[in-house]
Formats: structure tokens, sequence, C-alpha cells
């Protein structure tokens, strides 16, 4: 069997870090190439092959795949729910310039697989917001999620027209300590560990009671890998498949945090981000993917703050 190579776009994100490492431990440092538009992040630096690229360069990306003989593509560079509403145009071109482009490079290239990570901002308000399935109606009210959403049908006509094999999880909230989010509606749920252990005190831009869907990071990497290792026949779903672990609100994470740092105290200042917030699920179905790969979390919101907790008091 052919060493597969593969080329991660945007290493340096909150997904990008750690799927990098992942993949490396699984596949070898030097078949695992993560590339930015930034310089590396601390946590890659000096520790692999490493390419500062930007995805909106088809030339340079191409270069990239053939300089490297990359079989595999993760495409994770974009622009989340926040800043998407701060400049639609701009994310919309980001997001599906560099999916267009991926794609067409996975069948010009006989790319063996391509990831691309979708989102529960695929729902909008009309979508049913409890245990919300695989399908149901779908009309996102953010530019990120119509993108994502425009983005699943791509990934399903390239898998149909050319046997292209996209694969692709519509990822809740996600929670993690080595890299930071950026720019998304469900970023509170890691601030709100850094401010804890820091000033025992966060004020939230979402209201107590908004419930969102959300995973540990360490659950998402594995579900992520264990879709892409997962035999093409399993997947019955060429859309991207829900993904579900844990569903809390601002006021339950909070009690969870207090209960290791009980004088963490919460305060709620709505902004913008709750009328994006009250258009998503509240929780998930994911029957299709535990169904079709055997998905199954492992982490709930005790679990998680204990180990976020630990982590981040180590960091400093
Ligand atoms: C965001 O909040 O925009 C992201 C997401 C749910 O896709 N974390």
């Amino acid at each position: 069997m052919k060493q597969e190579k593969i080329l991660i776009i945007g290493a340096g994100g909150q997904i990008g870090v750690e799927l990098t490492m992942a993949l490396r431990k699984l596949y070898g440092t030097d078949n695992v190439v993560a590339s930015d538009i930034r310089e590396a992040h601390p946590l890659l630096k000096d520790r692999g092959p490493y390419l500062q690229l930007n995805v909106m360069d088809p030339v340079a990306t191409l270069a990239a795949v053939r300089n490297h003989g990359i079989t595999q593509i993760y495409l994770l560079a974009a622009l989340l729910s926040a800043t998407g509403e701060k400049d639609p145009k701009k994310a919309w071109e980001i997001n599906m310039q560099s999916l267009l482009q991926i794609l067409d490079m996975g069948v010009q290239e006989k790319l063996t697989k391509i990831y691309w990570p979708s989102s529960i901002a695929v729902f909008g308000p009309t979508t049913p917001r409890d245990n919300t399935p695989q399908q149901t109606v779908i009309e996102p009210g953010t530019v990120y999620g119509i993108s994502k959403y425009a983005g699943e049908l791509w990934a399903q006509y390239y898998n149909k027209r050319w046997g292209l094999d996209v694969r692709s999880l519509r990822y809740p909230g996600l929670i993690s300590w080595k890299s930071e989010p950026g720019g998304g509606t469900t970023d509170y749920a890691v601030e709100i560990y850094h401010e804890a252990l820091k000033h025992q005190k966060y004020t939230c831009f979402l209201s107590e009671d908004t419930y969102l869907p959300m995973m540990y990071m360490d659950d998402a990497i594995r579900a992520t890998i264990e879709l892409m290792e997962a035999p093409a026949d399993l997947l019955k779903s060429r859309m991207a498949y829900n993904l579900s672990a844990m569903s809390f609100s601002p006021k339950e994470i909070a009690a969870s945090i207090r209960q290791h740092i009980p004088d963490f105290t919460i305060d709620y200042a709505p902004d913008f981000r709750q009328q994006i917030a009250d258009g998503w699920p509240k929780s998930i179905d994911d029957t299709a993917a535990r169904t079709d790969w055997n998905w199954k979390p492992e982490f709930d919101l005790e679990r998680m703050t204990a180990d976020m907790l630990t982590n981040l008091g180590k960091k400093g």
C-alpha cells in the first residue's frame, strides 16, 4: 500500500494544532505537512514539516501538493460564525474558494481523501432545536452556516460526479486547552476556563440559559480520525455527519467550574453573538455517525471541566 502523505491547511487553528499532532503520531511526523497563512504555532514550531501557505493562492498550494507528494488534504482554514458576520463577503470568498480549489485539486491530482469540517451552523432558526436530526430543515442564518451548507453539497457533488472521497463532520462548539479558538460563537466555553483560573470571574457574551451542543477537543480529534479511517462503504452519507457529545448553558458550565473554584462568579452581557446562538440547535442527534462508523463520545461536562482546569492550571 502506498504511504499516505497528508497536507493540513489551517494547521495553526484550534483544531489544526491538535489534529496535526495526532496525525503525526499515527502516520509519522515526516508524512504530515502542516501549513497555515501564519507562522508556525508554538506547538508545531520545529516539530515537523511546516509551510507558510495561503490557501487562496492556488499556484502555491498546488506546488506544495506536488513538491511533497501529498495524497490527502485536511482543509481547516475558514472564517467562523462571529468573524464571518463582520465581513460576510470575505467569509464567503475564503470559505468557498478554498474548498472549490481543493476539490478540483483532489480530482486533478487523484488525492485519496479530503477532510473538510462542517458545523452545527448549517442549521438555522427554522430547524427543530432539540435533538436536531441529520436530515431536517436547513436554512442557515449566518454566512458561515451558508458556506458550510453549500460546501457540504459541493463535497457530495464531487463524490457522486468524480468519485472524490471527501469526508466531513458537523462539529459542535469545541473546547480545548492546547490551542486557542478564534471568531466563533461558542468560544465563550473556552474563555470561561481561562478567566476562571486567572480572575475567578467571567462576563459571558451569551445569556445564562443559552444551550448549545459542545464537545471536548480530544473527542473531536478522535471522531475526525475515526471518520477518516472508516472503510468508504460504511459511509452512507456524503453530506457531513451530525456529531454530538454534550449540551450545556453558560449557567451550567459556570456551576461545573464552581465545583473546583468555589469563588468563581459569572455575569452576562449578551452581544450580537446571542442572535447567532439563538438560531442554532440546543442538542444534536448523531445516530447516523454512531450507526455508520461507530461514533461514541467519551467526555461529558464534569470530566471536561476537570481536565481543562488541570491542564490550563499546569500551563500557568
Ligand atoms: C462557531 O462558533 O462559529 C464554531 C462552530 C460551532 O462551528 N465554533
